[in-house]
Protein backbone atom coordinates (compact mmCIF):
# COMPACT_ATOMS: atom_id res chain seq x y z
CA UNK A 1 0.00 0.00 0.00
CA UNK A 2 1.53 3.43 -0.94
CA UNK A 3 1.04 6.49 1.17
CA UNK A 4 0.46 8.33 3.11
CA UNK A 5 1.66 11.28 0.87
CA UNK A 6 2.85 14.44 1.76
CA UNK A 7 3.81 17.55 -0.17
CA UNK A 8 5.87 20.08 1.14
CA UNK A 9 6.04 23.16 -1.02
CA UNK A 10 5.38 26.57 -1.19
CA UNK A 11 1.86 28.02 -1.36
CA UNK A 12 1.96 27.40 -5.11
CA UNK A 13 0.59 25.71 -8.06
CA UNK A 14 4.01 26.07 -9.69
CA UNK A 15 6.04 22.40 -9.80
CA UNK A 16 3.77 20.66 -7.20
CA UNK A 17 0.41 21.20 -9.18
CA UNK A 18 0.88 18.09 -11.81
CA UNK A 19 1.52 15.66 -8.39
CA UNK A 20 -1.92 16.79 -7.53
CA UNK A 21 -3.30 16.66 -10.34
CA UNK A 22 -2.15 12.74 -10.40
CA UNK A 23 -2.95 11.95 -7.17
CA UNK A 24 -6.59 13.38 -6.98
CA UNK A 25 -7.56 11.99 -10.41
CA UNK A 26 -6.20 8.50 -9.10
CA UNK A 27 -8.71 9.08 -5.95
CA UNK A 28 -5.29 9.53 -3.14
CA UNK A 29 -5.51 12.14 -0.54
CA UNK A 30 -2.00 13.71 0.44
CA UNK A 31 -0.95 16.25 3.00
CA UNK A 32 -0.17 19.49 2.15
CA UNK A 33 2.61 20.84 4.04
CA UNK A 34 2.66 24.71 2.98
CA UNK A 35 5.94 26.38 3.55
CA UNK A 36 5.85 30.21 3.60
CA UNK A 37 8.97 32.11 2.37
CA UNK A 38 9.30 33.84 6.12
CA UNK A 39 10.00 29.81 7.09
CA UNK A 40 11.96 29.34 3.67
CA UNK A 41 14.09 32.44 4.65
CA UNK A 42 15.05 31.24 8.09
CA UNK A 43 17.48 28.72 5.78
CA UNK A 44 16.91 25.47 7.97
CA UNK A 45 14.31 23.88 5.70
CA UNK A 46 15.85 24.70 2.76
CA UNK A 47 19.65 23.44 4.52
CA UNK A 48 17.65 19.80 5.19
CA UNK A 49 16.81 19.24 1.10
CA UNK A 50 18.74 17.24 -0.37
CA UNK A 51 18.95 19.56 -3.21
CA UNK A 52 18.19 22.77 -1.24
CA UNK A 53 14.75 23.03 -3.10
CA UNK A 54 11.37 22.19 -3.11
CA UNK A 55 8.86 20.03 -3.72
CA UNK A 56 9.80 17.66 -1.23
CA UNK A 57 7.31 14.63 -1.49
CA UNK A 58 6.50 11.57 1.26
CA UNK A 59 5.27 8.08 0.30
CA UNK A 60 5.52 6.55 3.59
CA UNK A 61 8.97 6.40 4.97
CA UNK A 62 10.29 7.00 1.25
CA UNK A 63 11.12 11.25 1.04
CA UNK A 64 11.70 12.34 -2.73
CA UNK A 65 12.83 15.41 -4.02
CA UNK A 66 12.80 16.60 -7.45
CA UNK A 67 9.29 16.70 -8.95
CA UNK A 68 10.25 15.32 -12.43
CA UNK A 69 11.23 12.03 -9.94
CA UNK A 70 8.05 12.20 -8.44
CA UNK A 71 5.60 12.12 -10.94
CA UNK A 72 7.46 9.04 -12.15
CA UNK A 73 7.35 7.12 -8.79
CA UNK A 74 3.81 8.01 -8.50
CA UNK A 75 3.52 6.94 -12.23
CA UNK A 76 5.47 3.47 -11.73
CA UNK A 77 3.06 3.05 -8.02
CA UNK A 78 -0.06 3.81 -9.80
CA UNK A 79 0.26 2.07 -13.65
CA UNK A 80 0.59 5.75 -15.34
CA UNK A 81 4.08 4.91 -17.60
CA UNK A 82 3.02 3.22 -20.41
CA UNK A 83 1.90 -0.35 -21.12
CA UNK A 84 5.52 -1.20 -22.63
CA UNK A 85 8.98 -0.28 -22.54
CA UNK A 86 8.42 1.95 -25.95
CA UNK A 87 5.60 3.88 -24.60
CA UNK A 88 7.70 4.32 -21.25
CA UNK A 89 10.38 5.92 -23.25
CA UNK A 90 8.43 8.16 -25.13
CA UNK A 91 6.95 9.35 -22.21
CA UNK A 92 10.38 9.61 -20.83
CA UNK A 93 11.04 12.22 -24.29
CA UNK A 94 7.34 13.93 -24.16
CA UNK A 95 8.26 14.83 -20.27
CA UNK A 96 11.00 16.20 -20.89
CA UNK A 97 9.74 18.43 -23.58
CA UNK A 98 7.33 19.57 -21.15
CA UNK A 99 10.31 20.72 -18.59
CA UNK A 100 12.03 22.22 -21.65
CA UNK A 101 8.95 24.43 -22.09
CA UNK A 102 8.55 25.08 -17.97
CA UNK A 103 11.61 25.95 -17.70
CA UNK A 104 11.45 28.74 -20.24
CA UNK A 105 7.98 29.65 -18.39
CA UNK A 106 9.98 30.08 -15.28
CA UNK A 107 12.41 31.80 -16.57
CA UNK A 108 10.36 34.17 -18.24
CA UNK A 109 7.84 34.86 -14.65
CA UNK A 110 10.74 35.38 -12.24
CA UNK A 111 13.42 36.72 -14.27
CA UNK A 112 11.81 38.88 -17.90
CA UNK A 113 8.08 38.95 -17.78
CA UNK A 114 8.01 43.01 -18.36
CA UNK A 115 10.14 42.88 -21.44
CA UNK A 116 10.16 39.27 -22.03
CA UNK A 117 6.03 38.66 -22.55
CA UNK A 118 5.51 39.59 -25.95
CA UNK A 119 8.63 37.53 -27.57
CA UNK A 120 8.20 34.59 -25.58
CA UNK A 121 3.97 34.44 -26.45
CA UNK A 122 5.35 35.16 -29.85
CA UNK A 123 7.39 32.19 -29.92
CA UNK A 124 4.87 30.39 -28.31
CA UNK A 125 3.20 28.61 -31.04
CA UNK A 126 6.68 26.88 -32.21
CA UNK A 127 6.60 25.37 -28.58
CA UNK A 128 3.49 23.90 -28.98
CA UNK A 129 3.33 22.72 -32.17
CA UNK A 130 5.44 19.83 -31.30
CA UNK A 131 3.17 18.86 -28.77
CA UNK A 132 0.60 18.65 -31.03
CA UNK A 133 2.86 17.15 -33.42
CA UNK A 134 3.40 14.21 -30.92
CA UNK A 135 -0.20 14.44 -30.01
CA UNK A 136 -1.26 13.74 -33.64
CA UNK A 137 1.16 10.66 -33.83
CA UNK A 138 -1.16 8.61 -31.22
CA UNK A 139 -4.79 7.35 -32.13
CA UNK A 140 -4.77 11.02 -34.06
CA UNK A 141 -4.92 12.83 -30.87
CA UNK A 142 -7.91 11.31 -30.03
CA UNK A 143 -6.62 10.30 -26.74
CA UNK A 144 -3.56 10.78 -24.71
CA UNK A 145 0.07 12.15 -25.31
CA UNK A 146 0.83 8.68 -25.73
CA UNK A 147 -0.47 5.38 -25.76
CA UNK A 148 -4.26 4.82 -24.81
CA UNK A 149 -4.18 5.19 -21.23
CA UNK A 150 -2.97 8.68 -18.74
CA UNK A 151 0.26 8.87 -17.94
CA UNK A 152 2.33 11.01 -15.35
CA UNK A 153 3.09 12.95 -18.36
CA UNK A 154 -0.37 13.66 -19.42
CA UNK A 155 -0.57 15.49 -16.11
CA UNK A 156 2.05 17.09 -16.69
CA UNK A 157 1.54 18.68 -20.05
CA UNK A 158 -2.01 19.55 -19.13
CA UNK A 159 -1.03 21.36 -15.85
CA UNK A 160 1.35 23.63 -18.06
CA UNK A 161 -1.06 24.04 -20.95
CA UNK A 162 -3.51 25.55 -18.00
CA UNK A 163 -0.70 27.82 -16.65
CA UNK A 164 -0.10 29.14 -20.72
CA UNK A 165 -3.67 29.24 -21.11
CA UNK A 166 -4.04 31.74 -18.15
CA UNK A 167 -0.40 33.92 -19.64
CA UNK A 168 -2.17 33.89 -23.30
CA UNK A 169 -5.82 32.94 -23.37
CA UNK A 170 -5.44 32.18 -27.34
CA UNK A 171 -2.35 30.34 -27.49
CA UNK A 172 -4.23 27.09 -28.18
CA UNK A 173 -6.49 27.93 -31.12
CA UNK A 174 -3.97 27.24 -33.63
CA UNK A 175 -3.93 23.69 -32.03
CA UNK A 176 -7.22 21.64 -32.35
CA UNK A 177 -5.74 18.07 -30.81
CA UNK A 178 -4.27 20.15 -27.79
CA UNK A 179 -6.91 22.04 -27.36
CA UNK A 180 -9.56 19.25 -26.76
CA UNK A 181 -6.90 17.31 -25.24
CA UNK A 182 -7.09 19.61 -22.60
CA UNK A 183 -10.78 19.67 -22.54
CA UNK A 184 -11.25 16.22 -22.45
CA UNK A 185 -8.32 15.34 -19.80
CA UNK A 186 -9.51 18.06 -17.79
CA UNK A 187 -13.22 16.83 -17.95
CA UNK A 188 -12.21 13.66 -15.90
CA UNK A 189 -14.38 13.39 -13.19
CA UNK A 190 -12.05 13.04 -10.05
CA UNK A 191 -9.52 15.47 -11.86
CA UNK A 192 -12.27 18.01 -12.89
CA UNK A 193 -13.53 17.99 -9.24
CA UNK A 194 -9.80 19.09 -8.24
CA UNK A 195 -10.04 21.76 -10.49
CA UNK A 196 -12.94 23.09 -9.66
CA UNK A 197 -12.22 22.51 -5.81
CA UNK A 198 -11.22 26.14 -4.17
CA UNK A 199 -7.23 24.00 -3.06
CA UNK A 200 -6.85 24.40 -6.90
CA UNK A 201 -8.59 27.79 -8.05
CA UNK A 202 -7.35 29.86 -4.98
CA UNK A 203 -4.06 28.26 -5.27
CA UNK A 204 -1.60 30.86 -6.93
CA UNK A 205 0.15 29.94 -10.53
CA UNK A 206 3.30 30.87 -9.68
CA UNK A 207 3.59 33.15 -6.86
CA UNK A 208 4.34 36.28 -9.02
CA UNK A 209 0.23 36.62 -10.01
CA UNK A 210 1.71 36.70 -13.04
CA UNK A 211 -1.06 35.09 -16.04
C1 LIG B 1 11.06 26.70 -6.67
O1 LIG B 1 13.28 25.16 -8.53
O2 LIG B 1 10.36 27.51 -10.06
N1 LIG B 1 12.17 24.62 -6.57
C2 LIG B 1 11.98 25.90 -6.13
N2 LIG B 1 13.06 27.55 -4.76
C3 LIG B 1 13.66 28.04 -3.55
O3 LIG B 1 15.70 28.41 -2.52
N3 LIG B 1 14.48 20.55 -10.35
C4 LIG B 1 13.67 20.89 -9.19
C5 LIG B 1 12.36 20.15 -9.26
O4 LIG B 1 11.88 19.87 -10.37
C6 LIG B 1 13.44 22.38 -9.18
C7 LIG B 1 12.90 22.81 -7.88
C8 LIG B 1 12.41 24.27 -7.89
O5 LIG B 1 11.77 19.81 -8.21
S1 LIG B 1 9.73 26.06 -7.62
C9 LIG B 1 12.72 26.26 -4.91
O6 LIG B 1 12.96 25.43 -4.06
C10 LIG B 1 15.13 27.97 -3.55
O7 LIG B 1 15.75 27.50 -4.53
C11 LIG B 1 8.97 27.55 -8.19
C12 LIG B 1 9.98 28.14 -9.10
N4 LIG B 1 10.47 29.29 -8.76
C13 LIG B 1 11.58 29.90 -9.54
C14 LIG B 1 12.52 30.39 -8.52
C15 LIG B 1 12.49 31.68 -7.95
C16 LIG B 1 13.46 31.73 -6.89
C17 LIG B 1 14.08 30.42 -6.78
C18 LIG B 1 13.46 29.57 -7.79
C19 LIG B 1 14.40 31.72 -10.75
C20 LIG B 1 15.25 30.58 -10.50
C21 LIG B 1 16.20 31.00 -9.57
C22 LIG B 1 15.94 32.36 -9.20
C23 LIG B 1 14.85 32.82 -9.93
FE1 LIG B 1 14.27 31.20 -8.70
Amino acid sequence: MPGPFTITYFPLRGRAEAIRMLLSDQGQQWKEDVVTQELWQKGELKKSCLFGQLPKFQDGDLTLYQSNAILRHLARTFGLYGKDLKEATLLDMANDGVEDLRRKYIHLIFQKYDDGKAAYVEALPTELRSFETLLSQNHGGQTFIVGDQISFADYSLVELLHAHLLLAPGCLNAFPLLSAYVERVSARTRLCAFLDSPAHRNRSINGRDKQ
